[in-house]
């Protein structure tokens, strides 16, 4: 029986394309070139299988252009790069990567918060700028985090993770929204009391954004939204772009409506609303969350088994949807 072919669109810790390679024929993409949807198409042409980052959009288009194409990997735990029922529709299997990332991601939410609440990056500019001149005793004085509210929106396994964190490490007093309220012995876990979304927005004094995005979850925070905030609150988006405003933020930031905001995802990243690029009170990273060496390996692995097992005829490890049967059988899978 030939072997299966799959493409990996981006490049990956290189054992895991040595690893896939004993299963597969593999077309790799070592020098990291951004394709455009008209050449991931190009390139998908006869492939079995593809594992994807974040950033290549999958849908109805593509799909029936890729009529072998029976399995989409995503080295991510969020998927808004799927378009699901389209991919349910065709057939074609969508696998995620939860789990192995919750922890790595939770320990940057929280040095996110850090940075962002105690001015890290801005007092860094500043030093290099060769700007320290002297002490003062209100030389960027931040907000306390220890023992101070924390308002958590969206609280699966990444939420929760920071939860802890901050319960258990700095004394926080940890509310949180999401969609379900948690079973009482994770909320016990987690030291986590469960509010209403406005209730959180006025109370917190640092607000963490971690929930999935959605087409319900665009422009969740917006100006209506910070203007419900404490004027000294921080808020940290490490969750998708476009669930903030980020315009609407900008100006806020301007406005000192609060006091600062740590980014790491970005609407239509990699470009930056220009005005985040001036406001020195926001800490911009590049969505860089779950950027470990050790978990963007074991991100690619998962991948790697979702592959592994589904084009050998087992149940996938981490789906997203059922295929349809009959487009499913169609394309062989
Ligand atoms: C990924 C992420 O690195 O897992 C996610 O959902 O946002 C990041 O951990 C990024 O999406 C590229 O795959």
């Amino acid at each position: 029986m030939p072997r299966a072919k799959i493409l990996i669109a981006r490049a990956i810790s290189p054992e895991v394309v040595e690893r896939l390679s004993q299963h597969f024929d593999v077309t790799a993409n070592p020098e990291d070139a951004a394709w455009s949807p008209q050449e991931l198409a190009a390139r998908l042409q006869g492939m079995d299988g593809v594992l994807t980052t974040g950033s290549q959009r999958i849908d109805a288009e593509l799909l029936a252009a890729c009529p072998q194409l029976k399995i989409v990997a995503n080295m991510a735990v969020g998927y808004n790069n799927f378009d699901v029922p389209a991919m349910t529709a065709a057939g074609v299997q969508g696998t995620n990567a939860p789990d192995v990332l919750t922890e790595t991601t939770a320990d940057f939410g929280f040095a996110l918060l850090m940075a962002t609440a105690r001015r890290i990056a801005e007092s860094e500019h500043y030093l290099r700028a060769g700007l320290w001149k002297d002490w003062r005793y209100d030389l960027f004085a931040g907000a306390e985090v220890h023992g101070s509210t924390l308002g958590i929106v969206g609280m699966g396994r990444i939420g929760q993770g920071i939860a802890k964190r901050g319960a258990h490490g700095f004394g926080m007093n940890v509310i949180y929204h999401n969609r379900s309220r948690l079973a009482p012995e994770l909320e016990a876990e987690c030291k986590a009391r469960y509010v209403g979304k406005e209730e959180l927005l006025k109370t917190a004094d640092h607000v963490v954004l971690v929930l999935p995005y959605t087409p319900a979850a665009h422009h969740a925070i917006g100006a209506a939204e910070i203007a419900l905030m404490k004027p000294t609150a921080t808020l940290i988006n490490i969750a998708r772009g476009g669930i903030v405003d980020d315009a609407a933020l900008a100006q806020a930031l301007k406005n000192k409506r609060i006091a600062a905001a740590g980014l790491d995802v970005f609407e239509g990243e990699p470009a930056i609303h220009p005005e985040l690029l001036t406001v020195p009170n926001v800490v911009l990273t590049p969505h860089i969350a779950s950027a470990t060496m050790a978990t963007r390996r074991a991100m690619a692995d998962l991948a790697a088994d979702n592959l592994v097992a589904y084009l050998a005829g087992q149940p996938p490890v981490t789906p997203v949807n059922q295929p349809e049967p009959v487009a499913r059988a169609k394309r062989g899978a």
